[in-house]
């Protein structure tokens, strides 16, 4: 990283750390004074771009609300102490409620932040194993726990991370995902409009399946505005087109490394042109059409996003849409995905030992017997059963607002508030925060070095880069790191790497001891101005060492159950229990994202001379007009769970009969709108936060 004098200003590029795409930033600094932040053009990833959030981060970083003292809960009040009694009175706390009810009554929520801040991820995830508990809670479950369980059972090993070969890919379909806003789900996508035009110029084409036309679709080759819950259909059809006569598959390869295509075949051969029209809501000629572009490539990649991932569908599409790219021989192949090995992580370099066929999931919370535990957590639908039983009596929130974030936020307000202790690693006061025993106020981005750890695999290539920070920490703010190491040395949990004293440890020491396994040592890393490329798309390393004897498992029996009990039914809808709505009021909820925001972060702050956003319930102009709604009046939302205030923003990009409202804001609320029990994954504990049925009336 360089820094630059001019005259009391320095320069400094760092890169940004709120979203996956990690663009390459350049930060002005005035004292301690943080007065812009610009795009690097000189970042060989972002070339220059950043989005509002990248440019709101000085406001953000200056924000009123920055927790700057940590605080403990006394007489109802969060008063301000030093961190040796915020961290004696803290340790003394869980060291209690360990002795009286065992580690599992102490749980850590481990959310978006944490997956930026490499160190703190670390030693926070280090602390709770060090506890022996298995109450951890991460992100994933109210995310994208379809894509661990898909591979693991399809390729014997959860943490695989496709990525998209910019240069060679020519089809591109993404299904419920909208990187010109996001950025890329489980992979970065920094600088979208320029490479999306890219990826569909000339012969190429990127093809989008949503119910809304996105900013994505807006730049697509084709858009097809599929029904929520309709994209299994969609995928199902294009193979059991690919697998029948008419051909596209590669039957050789299939030979050699595949097992269950026949199985695939059946479970897939009831959508035909017809049933998947029906399903998907899409028409028989765009469905030809998809079939002919994949038939004309020959391979391509499909990627998936939220839309689908937290639909009730989730684990059939993931199923499909990884076989789809098997049947066609995609994957590690020039123009297919490869499988992003890390940095860091070095999983080529690793002897992985794949799972049997129906991996074993282990018990899930003991209030829940319903749910499964799975890759060393359990679901957050259960997070709120086990503060209810008394199962859970000290919780951690680390790098996340649980308030927003989780469904039924009355009910798990109420839980929160029941807890012996809360305690919550934040940066700014958050409803999270307002609710904690224990406040820890952490280094935020700009006041900490960093590698990409668990972001690692979603670089565009194999590739990393090394921050300094930026501003030295303010007020009395810690890193991450420090505050969970500091309380494991208190209660006797060593969570540093062996040699390193709390006493004398940097963020340097520890990303150094991070990356002894890394592709390149953190030295060369740091001796490198920006980012430090290692290789291009690595091919192979999967079929050769990861899949069991180097083959695909094309039908595992739990996903075909599922697609099964699926088939057998007319509506995704009536999977969702309870009370049935008004059949001609309901309309389907589906999530989004906002440029401007982060889930919850940044909802008040903004670039210079920009601006902040507010949650808006989306709906299409003809089913407004149905329902007697004007633009920008206040309505009602509710679903069979709850009900949520919010204000109607008609908008034709939307498929009919759809509302869309997104997530991280209290008013609307979307969490009032789904539920902790209702339509939740049997499989994988996944909230159904995409397709849920609801009605929208004037306020
Ligand atoms: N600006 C910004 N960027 C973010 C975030 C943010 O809050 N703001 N959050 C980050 C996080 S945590 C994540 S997980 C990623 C998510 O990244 P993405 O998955 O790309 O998220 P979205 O941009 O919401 O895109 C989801 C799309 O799915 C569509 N959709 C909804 N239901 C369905 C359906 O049933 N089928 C299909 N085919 N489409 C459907 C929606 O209309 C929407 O356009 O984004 C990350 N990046
Ligand atoms: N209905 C519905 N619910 C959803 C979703 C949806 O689409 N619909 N999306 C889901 C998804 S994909 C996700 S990932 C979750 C997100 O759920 P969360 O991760 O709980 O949400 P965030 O608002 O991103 O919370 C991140 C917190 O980290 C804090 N923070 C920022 N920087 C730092 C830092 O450097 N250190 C520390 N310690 N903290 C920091 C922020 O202030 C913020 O409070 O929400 C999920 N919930
Ligand atoms: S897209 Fe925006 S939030 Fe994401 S890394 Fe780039 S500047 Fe930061
Ligand atoms: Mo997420």
């Amino acid at each position: 990283m360089t820094s630059t004098a001019v005259s009391s200003r320095s320069e400094h590029r760092s890169f940004c750390r709120i979203c996956a795409a990690l663009c390459g930033i350049v930060v002005t600094v005035d004292g301690d004074q943080v007065v812009q932040v610009r795009g690097d053009p000189e970042h060989p990833f972002s070339r220059g771009y950043t989005c509002p959030k990248g440019r709101a981060l000085g406001a953000w970083h200056h924000h009123p609300d920055r927790l700057d003292h940590p605080q403990v809960r006394r007489d109802g009040v969060l008063t301000r102490v030093s961190w040796d009694e915020c961290l004696d009175d803290l340790a003394g706390r869980v060291a209690s409620v360990v002795e009286e009810s065992g580690p599992d009554a102490v749980g850590m929520f481990l959310a978006t932040a944490t997956s930026f801040d490499g160190p703190g991820g670390r030693v926070a995830h280090g602390l709770l194993s060090g506890l022996g508990s298995r109450s951890r809670y991460t992100a994933l479950t109210i995310d994208t726990p379809c894509r661990p369980l898909v591979y693991d059972l399809m390729a014997g090993f959860p943490g695989l991370l496709p990525a998209l070969d910019h240069d060679l890919t020519t089809l591109t379909v993404l299904v419920g995902t909208n990187p010109v806003v996001s950025h890329g789900h489980s992979h970065g996508m920094p600088d979208p409009v320029q490479r999306l035009r890219a990826l569909s110029a000339g012969d190429k084409e990127v093809w989008v399946l949503d119910p809304r036309r996105t900013e994505t679709a807006a730049l697509a080759t084709r858009h097809l505005a599929v029904r929520p819950g309709g994209d299994h259909a969609v995928l199902a059809h294009v193979l059991a087109e690919l697998l029948g006569p008419g051909g596209g598959a590669d039957a050789a390869y299939l030979a050699e490394h595949a097992d269950g295509v026949d199985e695939l075949r059946r479970a897939v051969a009831p959508f035909t042109r017809a049933h998947a029209a029906a399903v998907s809501g899409l028409s028989r000629e765009q469905l030809a059409d998809l079939v002919a572009a994949v038939r004309r490539h020959g391979r391509l990649v499909v990627q998936t996003g939220t839309g689908s991932t937290m639909s009730a569908e989730a684990n059939i599409t993931e199923w499909l849409a990884v076989a789809l790219q098997v049947v066609t021989h995609s994957y590690e192949q020039p123009g297919g995905a490869w499988f992003h090995p890390g940095f860091l992580k070095c999983l080529d370099r690793r002897t992985i030992r794949p799972s049997g066929p129906e991996p074993d999931p282990v018990p899930g919370p003991a209030s829940r017997p319903d749910l499964a535990g799975r890759y060393g957590e359990l679901p957050c639908a259960g997070l709120v059963d086990e503060i209810e039983a008394g199962n859970l009596r000290a919780l951690f929130v680390v790098g996340g607002n649980p308030a927003t974030s989780l469904p039924e936020p009355a009910r798990l307000m109420a839980a929160l508030g029941r807890l012996d202790v809360l305690a919550v690693a934040d940066v700014v006061a958050t409803e999270t925060v307002a609710a904690a025993t224990h406040v820890l106020p952490c280094a935020g981005q700009l006041e900490r070095a960093d590698v990409p750890d668990y972001v690692d695999q979603y670089m565009l290539v194999v590739a990393s880069q090394h921050t300094a920070a930026v501003v030295a920490p303010g007020a009395e703010r810690r890193p991450l790191w420090w505050s969970m190491a500091a309380l494991g040395q208190r209660l006797g949990i060593a969570t540093l790497p062996s040699g390193i004293q709390l006493e004398t440890c940097t963020d340097d020491d520890l990303l150094a001891a991070y990356s002894r396994r890394a592709r390149r040592p953190l030295e060369e890393l740091r001796a490198t101005d920006g980012v430090l490329v290692d290789e291009g798309p690595v091919r192979g390393w999967v079929e050769q060492g990861v899949l069991p004897e180097g083959r695909w498992r094309l039908a595992p029996t739990v996903l075909v159950a599922q697609l099964t009990s699926l088939t057998s039914l007319t509506s995704h809808a009536s999977l969702v229990e309870g009370p049935p709505l008004p059949a001609a009021a309901t309309l389907e909820m589906i999530p989004r994202r906002q440029l401007r925001t982060m889930n919850s972060q940044l909802r008040d702050a903004a670039a210079p001379g920009g601006r902040t956003e507010r949650g808006a319930v989306q709906l299409h102009p003809d089913d407004a007009g149905r329902l007697g709604i004007a633009d920008g009046s206040a309505v009602l939302v509710a679903s069979a769970s709850g009900e949520t205030a919010g204000t109607a923003v008609l908008d034709d990009s939307l498929r009919p009969g759809v509302v869309s409202v997104p997530h991280g804001w209290t008013d609307p609320h979307v969490g009032a709108l789904t539920s902790a029990t209702r339509g939740v994954d049997p499989l994988t504990g996944m909230v159904l936060q995409s397709g849920v049925p609801v009605t929208v009336r004037p306020a």
